[in-house]
C-alpha cells in the first residue's frame, strides 16, 4: 500500500482515479486534492485538501511535510478552453509540472503520473494509427503544453532519475463526472441528451473520427502503468494509448440501436479545427510491449453502459 496524492481530483479523470485507487491502497491513503473548497461529493469518503496547484510554496510544504510515494498530477485546462485563455492555460498546465517534477527530483516523492494527451500531435502528424514516435506539431496551447510537459518529463528522468510516468490519453467517456472544456466532450454529452431528449447537435462534423476511450480502460491503464516495473517503462515522455476510434455518425447510429427515435444534427463550431489537426486513431503497439496494455471496451459496450448509467440530473 501507498501514501497517495491526486492533484485535481474533481475532475473528469480525478474522481473516477481516486475511487479506483482509494479501493487498491485504502481509503486513508490516497488523499484528493483540488482546488475547489468543498470536497465533490463522490470522494468523502476519504481525505480532502483545498489545492491551488499554482500555489508553489504552500504546495510544496504540504507535500514535504506529508511525504507520498505517488502524485497524480491532474489540474489542467483542456484543449477548447485553453484556446479561450491561452496564458493561463500555459501557466497552469506547466507550472504545476515543474513543482512536483522538483518535489520528486529533491526525493519528496518516489512516483510522479501526470497526463499527456492525442493533443500533442498535429496536422502534419499521420492521422491514421498515429505512431508513438512521429512528427509533432501541435496548433493548439494544450497540446504545445502538453508536448512541452512530456519534453520535461523525459529530461528529469535521464538527468535526475525521477520516476515519471505518462500517458497521452484519448477522448475520454464516462458517466460518474463530466468532461469540462476538452474538444472530445461530444461524445459524453452526447449519452445525456439522448435520454433526457432523444436528440443532440454534435459541434463536430458527422465525419470526423478521433480516438475514444471508456474512463474505466483509462483507470485501468493509469493505474497498471503505475504498478510496472520501472524497468519496464521505455518511455519516459508518454505512451500512446489507442482504445476505440468512431465518428460522431457512427456514434449516433450505436446510439440510435438502442434509442431508434435518437437524432443527430452537426453544427461544427470552433472546435472543429482543433479536432481536425487531431489523429484518427492510435498505434498503441508500445504500451502494450512494455506494460502488457489491453483495452476492453468496444464501441456497442461503451454505448450499452453509458446509455444504462448517465444520470441526467448531472447537467
Ligand atoms: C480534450 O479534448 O481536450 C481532451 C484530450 C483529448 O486531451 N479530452
Amino acid at each position: 500500500m501507498s501514501n497517495v496524492l491526486v492533484i485535481g481530483a474533481g475532475g473528469q479523470i480525478g474522481t473516477e482515479l481516486v475511487l479506483a485507487l482509494r479501493k487498491n491502497h485504502g481509503e486513508q491513503n490516497v488523499v484528493a486534492a483540488d482546488i475547489k473548497i468543498e470536497c465533490p461529493p463522490l470522494l468523502t469518503g476519504g481525505p480532502y485538501v483545498q489545492m491551488d496547484v499554482l500555489n508553489r510554496d504552500a504546495v510544496r510544504n504540504y507535500i514535504i511535510y506529508k511525504g507520498f510515494d505517488e502524485v497524480y498530477l491532474l489540474a489542467a485546462l483542456l484543449s477548447a478552453t485553453a484556446e479561450k485563455n491561452p496564458d493561463f492555460a500555459w501557466k497552469l498546465n506547466m507550472e504545476g509540472l515543474f513543482t512536483i517534477l522538483d518535489l520528486a527530483k529533491e526525493g519528496h516523492i518516489k512516483r510522479i503520473f501526470w497526463p499527456s494527451s492525442i493533443a500533442v500531435f498535429g496536422p502534419t502528424t499521420p492521422a491514421d494509427q498515429t505512431p508513438q514516435t512521429t512528427v509533432m506539431e501541435p496548433t493548439t496551447v494544450y497540446g504545445i503544453s502538453k508536448l512541452a510537459g512530456e519534453r520535461w518529463c523525459e529530461y528529469y528522468h535521464s538527468k535526475f532519475g525521477v520516476d515519471v510516468r505518462s500517458i497521452r490519453y484519448p477522448g475520454l467517456i464516462s458517466y460518474k463526472s463530466l468532461p469540462g472544456g476538452g474538444t472530445t466532450d461530444y461524445a459524453v454529452d452526447i449519452f445525456y441528451k439522448a435520454k433526457a431528449v432523444k436528440s443532440f447537435t454534435s459541434f463536430l462534423s458527422e465525419d470526423t473520427a478521433l480516438p475514444m476511450m471508456f474512463m474505466d480502460d483509462a483507470i485501468r491503464a493509469t493505474i497498471e502503468l503505475m504498478n510496472a516495473p520501472s524497468e519496464s517503462i521505455k518511455i519516459r515522455s508518454a505512451y500512446n494509448l489507442g482504445g476505440i476510434s468512431f465518428t460522431p455518425k457512427q456514434l449516433g447510429e450505436a446510439i440510435t440501436k438502442v434509442i431508434p427515435d435518437f437524432q443527430i444534427s452537426y453544427a461544427p463550431d470552433f472546435r472543429q479545427e482543433i479536432a481536425d489537426s487531431w489523429p484518427n486513431s492510435i498505434d498503441d503497439s508500445e504500451a502494450k510491449k512494455d506494460w502488457n496494455w489491453k483495452h476492453q471496451y468496444d464501441l456497442e459496450g461503451l454505448v450499452n453502459i453509458m446509455l444504462a448509467n448517465v444520470d441526467i440530473n448531472l447537467l
